[in-house]
């Protein structure tokens, strides 16, 4: 479907500029298409709204701090921080300090393996249904041949930064949030295993799920997404199509870590891979750069995977899916979501320029968007006419709004109705609006999405 561009005549006919090939997404919209109120209403009244919060960027510069104290500490005990060793306890130490003073309370508990004391360091976030936990946890022991800055350090390091941003966020999620670093996970899980079964039944029913992340930051990295919990999966998922980030699921998990000691119990797991020894294929190199015929990381399990294994995209990249993870799944549950999401932040619209988009993040919200989905929207403009609006769901779906056309009048004070029954309701949905025709210019002032 193409949209021509019209100039704008004063007589308001419109006529045909060069046309202007805009690529509209296939509408996945089943008429429902309805503007109900005229362009005179007053602006929607602001309405109580649930908080609508996003996730905090997760910056690359503190994860990485992290990881140089790793190597530190593995620098200073011997080349490493393998279980039984100095370094793996000089780890646990500094990422219980972080959390300690940051507000987190922590527990470090022991156990024995291969002859040696084991540590696995538990941090909860005060706060949240403590019969709703959602975990995230990632191995921090390495194995005795080199530091593991990418495994594990970089997902240590990335979700001791996500708990230090719900930190410096006051986050008040809905569900209680807990963290964990699991020790002697290079022996066989040992850690998790140990922490889960030394769970009670009554305390294992009370997980809504657990979040794994063990290599994230891979030099020659994939973006993998374990398949083993949908609503998980697709939390993960729709982030990385927010980025235009294509992902595979990740095949050669099961059983290689930390989740499967939860989902062995019946807990629902999710977490993201970056790749280890398997070898990048020419398609996947194709979509995600980096050298195909080549490991995911060539380091894995050797005393190269120092701070220099590390690629900081994937790195970035997958920080930010767990903080956004954490702020998404967290919420719901105990407090009912309101039915109004508005963002009233004024965008500037350019002048038949590119399009702008206004983001919403929803959450706490369980199924699908409804079939009569509200979309009001509120713009200044002096020439409506020249304006196209999209409403994008969470997983990058379009539905038109609105095309451009002759309608000369001022300003868009209206609400459309969308069948969006088939998009998840939780995640970010944003209103893409554009001018394509020149002179008249304008401002998006609000809008809100009504479910
Ligand atoms: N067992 C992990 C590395 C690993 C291998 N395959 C996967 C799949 C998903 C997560 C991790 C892994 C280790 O060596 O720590
Ligand atoms: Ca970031
Ligand atoms: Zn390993
Ligand atoms: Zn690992």
């Amino acid at each position: 479907m193409t949209l021509s561009a019209f100039t704008r005549s004063r007589s308001g006919t419109p006529r045909p500029a060069a046309l202007r090939v805009a690529a509209v997404s296939a509408l996945a919209v089943t008429g429902l298409l309805a503007t109900t109120a005229g362009a005179t209403a007053a602006a929607p009244a602001p309405t109580r709204t649930t908080a609508a919060v996003a996730a905090p960027d997760i910056p690359l510069a503190n994860v990485k701090a992290h990881l140089s104290q790793f190597s530190q500490i593995a620098a200073a005990n011997g080349g490493n921080r393998a279980h039984g060793r100095a370094g793996y306890k000089a780890s646990i130490d500094y990422v219980k300090a972080k959390l300690d003073a940051a507000g987190f309370t922590t527990s470090v508990q022991t156990f024995t393996a291969s002859g040696a004391t084991g540590y696995n360091l538990i941090a909860d976030w005060p706060g949240g249904d403590p019969n709703k936990v959602l975990m995230a946890g990632a191995h921090l022991d390495s194995v005795s041949s080199g530091a593991g800055i990418n495994d594990n350090g970089s997902g240590s390091a990335a979700v001791l930064e996500a708990a230090l941003a719900v930190s410096r966020a006051q986050l008040k999620p809905d569900k209680h949030l807990r963290f964990g670093w699991w020790g002697a996970e290079e022996l066989g899980l040992i850690g998790s295993k140990a922490y889960v079964n030394g769970l009670p039944s009554t305390e294992r029913a009370k997980f809504a799920g657990y979040l794994n992340f063990d290599m994230i930051g891979s030099p020659n990295p994939g973006y993998f997404v374990y398949d083993d919990d949908p609503t998980i999966e697709k939390t993960f998922k729709d982030f990385y199509t927010g980025l235009g980030v294509p992902t595979e699921i990740e095949t050669e998990g099961d059983g290689r870590s930390d989740h499967a000691s939860f989902k062995n119990v019946g807990i629902p797991v999710g977490g993201l891979f970056t790749g280890a020894s398997r070898t990048k294929s020419a398609a996947q190199a194709q979509k995600w750069g980096g050298t195909s015929g080549q490991a995911f990381d060539r380091c894995y399990h050797s005393s190269c995977d120092s701070l220099t294994n590390i690629n900081d995209t994937a790195l970035d990249r997958n920080s930010d899916a767990i903080a956004h993870a954490l702020w998404t799944l967290s919420a719901g549950g105990t407090t009912p979501p309101g039915t109004d999401y508005e963002n009233t932040t004024p965008v500037a619209i350019p002048d038949a320029g590119a399009a702008v988009t206004s983001s919403i993040a929803v959450a706490g919200r369980t199924g699908n968007a409804p079939a009569t989905l509200k979309v009001s929207v509120n713009i200044k403009h002096t020439y409506r006419g020249d304006l196209v609006l999209d409403l994008l769901a969470p997983d990058g779906t379009a539905y038109r709004l609105k095309n451009s056309g002759s309608d000369s009048a001022d300003d868009i004070v209206a609400t459309y109705t969308v069948n969006a029954s088939s998009e998840a309701a939780n995640g970010t949905w944003k209103l893409r609006v554009q001018d394509v025709a020149a002179q008249d210019t304008g401002t998006l002032n609000s809008w809100k999405l009504t479910f």
